[in-house]
């Protein structure tokens, strides 16, 4: 059925008055999540000139905002968030309904992480589409960065708002979906200098959200046909990438079996110009690799496709730090000192979110394997917080990598003797050192 006239003339009319308000950063800004993709996103747009509100049910994380503190130091944010809040551009609160009333685009960045059968969990997602809803998003740009399963930007966000406030999207407010890139850790890739993946329900959406991120990101920004499609590039991104760490992980193993030197043959291989890089390590962590690919796993499945090759690979990956473990046991004497070096899901990081690091200390435990554990980003209280013993850095028998932190090089000098045998599960030693390295598909004796 046609949209009636005057409808037609107040979605003109919103348009106008909102595309008028991002070009000349009048927008005001409400972004529901400050985690790892929400609080950099939030400086970045009020470093831009924007006025930002950083919505977070907890409450801790709402109080440091607005003290100036950031509380994700690998993000690189400290003076930005501090400059941000003294100039009155950055405040945080918990009011999320309440805040949302008075914003004119809002940005959803909260959590989609899986449950322990692996099956998507997108209540916090469900939970902000709702506030949103239940806030009237009358004429507001509605921005979807959580990483979701092809389709839920629509037929969750959209329709949830729409059961809340009777508001269609695309004719009331506006949708739009642009998958965050956060690279914890990686100073080299920020957020204003990785192209952006943007989509919209429909021209006017698409056109809205173009205009937004064309002020803050200065890399291209890369415009897709539909949300779904947007969806689905961050499905494709980071399958490929725990498709491909898979299938080294497996070479790794064959190397092993026939001792050949992996990384040998992965420096040779990046000589062709179709070969990327990956590396086979103790397994995959944090929050995207080892999450997001079941996202795509469950919507294909719905659909009645099926993905073995993907299936396979986070089976694969999963299996590392049992692999791992089984290096340990060839070389374990009961009553050695054995220390595990690193706790975080990957170098530079002090996250431990699907840490391979966590598994692999779990199955040591399962195996009785008496052993200590150390890693520079945490103190001696908070390992044992996490129900293990704080390591020193002193001489042990067997010195477990877990995680290649940069530190290593120097702790390595303490840590390390003439009979100290390494388990490296990131092959951080490129030569052997001690009496022997045992690698992830290399051996050096
Ligand atoms: N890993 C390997 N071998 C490799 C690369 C990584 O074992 O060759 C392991 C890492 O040690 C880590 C895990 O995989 O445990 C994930 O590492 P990552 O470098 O992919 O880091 P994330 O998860 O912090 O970031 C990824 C990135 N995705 C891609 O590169 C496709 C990042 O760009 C995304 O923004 C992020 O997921 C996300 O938010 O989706």
């Amino acid at each position: 059925m046609p949209v009636p006239i005057r409808k037609q003339y107040f979605k003109m009319n919103n348009y106008f008055k909102i595309l008028e308000k991002i070009k000349h950063k009048k927008a005001r800004i409400g972004v529901i999540g400050q985690g790892y993709v929400g609080l950099p996103l939030s400086v970045c747009f009020a470093k831009n000139g924007f006025s930002v509100t950083g919505l977070d049910v907890d409450k801790k994380k709402v109080q440091a905002i607005n003290r100036g503190e950031n509380y994700l130091p690998e993000m690189g944010i400290d003076r930005d968030l501090k400059k941000a809040v003294r100039q009155g551009r950055l405040r945080a609160s918990s009011e999320i309904i309440l805040e949302v009333k008075g914003q004119d685009v809002i940005i959803i960045c909260v959590p989609t992480p899986v449950d322990k059968k692996k099956k998507p969990d997108i209540s916090l997602l469900k939970k902000a589409s709702s506030d949103i809803g239940l806030a009237e998003p009358k004429g507001k740009l509605i921005v979807n960065e959580s990483t979701v399963a092809p389709l839920t930007t629509l037929s969750i966000v959209g329709k949830i708002i729409t059961q809340k406030s009777r508001l269609k999207p695309g004719v009331d407010f506006f949708l739009a979906c642009s998958p965050e890139r956060i690279n914890p850790g990686d100073s080299e890739h920020r957020l204003e200098n990785t192209p952006k993946v943007v989509a919209g329900l429909g021209l006017r959406d698409l056109q809205l959200v173009k205009t937004l991120y064309k002020q803050v990101i200065k890399a291209p920004l890369v415009t897709v046909g539909s949300l779904v499609a947007a969806e689905t590039v961050k499905m494709l991104e980071n399958s490929y990438r725990a498709v491909n760490i898979a299938l080294i992980n497996e070479l790794a193993k064959f190397c092993q079996k026939i001792n050949i030197d992996v990384l040998e043959i992965i420096e040779a291989a990046k000589s062709k110009w179709t070969f990327q890089a990956h590396w086979p390590g103790i397994g995959v962590g944090g929050h995207c690799i080892p999450v997001d690919p079941y996202y795509l796993l469950a919507e294909a499945k719905r659909h009645g496709v099926k993905m073995p090759v993907l299936e396979k690979a986070m089976a694969e990956n999963e299996s590392m730090p049992r692999f791992v473990l089984d290096q340990i046991l060839s070389v374990y004497q009961p009553g050695q000192k054995v220390l595990v070096y690193g706790l975080a899901y990957k170098r530079g990081v002090k996250d431990i979110r699907e840490s391979p690091a966590l598994e692999l200390c779990r199955l040591m435990k399962k195996k009785q394997i008496n052993f200590a554990v150390y890693d520079p980003y945490f103190r001696a209280a908070e390992v044992k917080n996490l129900g293990f013993e704080p390591g020193k850095l002193e001489a042990v028998d067997i010195l477990v990598v877990a995680t290649d932190h940069s530190q290593l090089k120097e702790d390595a000098k303490k840590l390390i003797s003439k009979k100290t045998i390494i388990i490296d599960g990131r092959n951080f030693f490129k030569e052997k050192v001690g009496s022997k390295v045992i690698g992830v598909g290399r051996r050096l004796e």
